[in-house]
């Protein structure tokens, strides 16, 4: 028999969505496909339904969650226009599936092969290179017990080193086009799931602890960010609709 998706203890909004559904906490990582999934809005009036859930109370750690999700982590996907239904899990794959089944005419990703296979290295880069690390800063300056400056320092360091290879990219210096608008594509680039992916993060620099001194080596990574929160699809993506009352 195969496995059921949904249980009795499975929330009515998640088992009973229609479509698409969304799973999700207004955190970075929940945030990248709550923009996407604005930007699909705004771009083709794509819809879906979204459940907030609470991890501070562990309910991505519940059997219904792990079903969908067996990391037990946010955000995660449901595409109940599958049969069975199909849930996604790991934000970076969320956003290709949404790119591929929804972005008809590739807005937020390439056609071109090689600008393709652009967006995924940067995507990559972040999902390996830059959450993990940013999310450890958080984790221990401000959620840890105890206090461990070695930790801070060690995670703080690497953060502000991957933040240095966003701004060699966006800099432009080495390539032959001059400072770039987005981490992907020819020339100065194109908006896409790659800065959709990093941007709620890198946003944060304030919060993670770092200082506007030590954020003035990255000149051009500062223009970027407020390039994409003027985004009206980005401020929908992190904004009301997400924030748990
Ligand atoms: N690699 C995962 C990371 C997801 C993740 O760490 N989500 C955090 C919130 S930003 C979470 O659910 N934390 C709760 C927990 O670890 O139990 C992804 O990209 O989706």
């Amino acid at each position: 028999m195969a496995p059921q998706l949904y249980t009795d203890e499975t929330p009515d909004e998640v088992k009973n969505a229609k479509g698409l559904h969304l799973i999700t906490m207004n955190t970075p990582n929940g945030q990248a496909v709550q923009i996407m999934l604005e930007e699909l809005k705004a771009a083709y009036g794509t819809e879906w339904t979204t459940t907030l859930i609470n991890i501070m109370t562990n309910d991505q750690k519940k059997d219904w969650f792990l079903r969908l999700d067996p990391n037990g982590r946010i955000p995660v996907i449901v595409d109940n226009t599958q049969s069975p239904p199909f849930p996604v899990m790991e934000t970076s794959a969320e956003m290709l599936y949404l790119l591929k089944a929804y972005d008809k005419e590739d807005k937020f990703g390439f056609k071109d092969e090689l600008e393709r296979n652009q967006c995924l290295q940067w995507t990559f880069f972040w999902h390996g290179s830059g959450a993990p690390y940013q999310g450890q800063v958080n984790h221990f300056s401000r959620a840890a017990p105890e206090k461990i400056p070695y930790a801070i320092e060690r995670f703080k360091k690497e953060t502000l080193r991957v933040f240095g290879v966003l701004e060699i990219q966006l800099s432009g210096k080495y390539g032959d086009s001059g400072p770039r608008e987005y981490l992907a594509g020819k020339g100065k680039g194109k908006y896409s799931v790659a800065d959709m992916k990093t941007w709620p993060w890198v946003k944060g620099w304030e919060r993670t602890g770092f200082t506007k001194e030590e954020m003035d080596d990255f000149p051009n990574l500062l223009k970027w960010i407020d390039a994409i929160a003027a985004r009206e699809a980005v401020q929908k993506g992190i904004g009301e609709a997400y924030t748990q009352s």
